[in-house]
């Protein structure tokens, strides 16, 4: 039977329906009991109460409401203090334009064709992947990441000689290799993670030279210990990198914070990537590719 006329036979009448009290929005809840009257018979004979009262508990919230940090934008020339810790400080350095266009879109269309790409296949938790893009290597030594050791590789193209002594001029380092990677497209990517191999150093500097299509670059603040490795409150901060840009990342930027550039469900050319890096032996009786917070650690 509908309410309606369950309401109309108990009480003769087309009856009004009880109010909906409505209670404050946190923390409270519905409390519907019925005052137990022994001496009242029930509604439902149709002479008892008619009326039934709803009340609130208040209940204190067991956990303080947090809000997540609005993310930062960096799209500007300049530098940037990005956190202070114990640590150190993280730095960016942000320069779009860093290559004019002309040269820019020479560049990319040169290392496009002419450098030796291709697929490197990486380990987690003992399960093989395919990295979501294309990569090759340069540097006197070999170097591990992801349980995948990308072989040393001295025949640098002349075009990334130029632009790595160009970069010393810039940054005041003397890079001794250098990551490419090829986004072929939006849905080509590389995850959440640190450049803080053992064998990059300790506050190790990186520049970062994008020609292609824009991408997101993304960073995430580590989490403090006491959050066990949850991001949901963790600072971030969006870098887009345009064509001819150059991103320099140190101090303790590696240490305190993971990067990505997450793939994009709408359209997207290809884009290059270089990171010039300094790399160093492996550490005695380590690991390749062991991160410098575990090697730290260890005797
Ligand atoms: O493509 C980029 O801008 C970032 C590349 C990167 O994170 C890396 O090579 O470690």
């Amino acid at each position: 039977m509908s309410d309606k006329r369950q309401r109309a036979r108990v009480q003769g009448s087309w009856a009004k329906q009880v109010p909906k009290h409505s209670g404050p929005s946190t923390g409270a809840v519905p409390n519907n009991h019925q005052p137990k009257s022994g001496s009242q018979p029930p509604a439902a004979w149709g002479c008892g109460p008619q009326k039934t009262t709803t009340t609130f508990e208040f209940n204190q919230p067991t956990k303080a409401v947090r809000d997540v940090p609005p993310e930062k934008v960096i799209e500007l020339a300049g530098d940037y203090e990005i956190s202070h810790g114990p640590s150190g400080v993280s730095r960016l350095q942000l320069l779009p334009g860093f290559l004019p266009p002309e040269e820019a879109d020479w560049m990319f269309s040169k290392l496009l064709a002419e450098l030796p790409w291709s697929q490197k296949t990486n380990f987690r938790q003992g399960e093989a992947y395919d990295e979501p893009r294309l990569t090759c290597w340069y540097g006197e030594l070999p170097y591990t990441y992801a349980q995948s050791t990308m072989a040393a590789n001295t025949q640098w193209h002349p075009l990334l000689l130029t632009l790595r002594e160009t970069l010393k001029q810039v940054s005041g380092c003397s890079f001794n290799s250098l990551l490419c990677n090829l986004y072929r497209d939006g849905h080509d990517s590389i995850g959440w993670h640190s450049d803080d191999e053992a064998s990059l150093g300790s506050k190790p500097t990186i520049a970062s030279m994008s020609l292609g299509d824009t991408r997101v670059f993304s960073l995430r603040k580590q989490p403090p210990p006491e959050e066990n490795g949850d991001y949901t409150y963790v600072e971030r901060i969006r870098v887009p990198l345009s064509h001819g840009t150059l991103l320099l990342m140190s101090g303790a930027t590696q240490d305190d914070w993971q990067h990505q550039v997450a793939k994009e469900y709408h359209d997207r050319g290809p884009r290059i990537n270089l990171t010039f890096r300094t790399i160093y032996p492996e550490p005695e009786g380590h690991r390749a590719g062991t991160k410098l917070r575990f090697t730290a650690k260890d005797p």
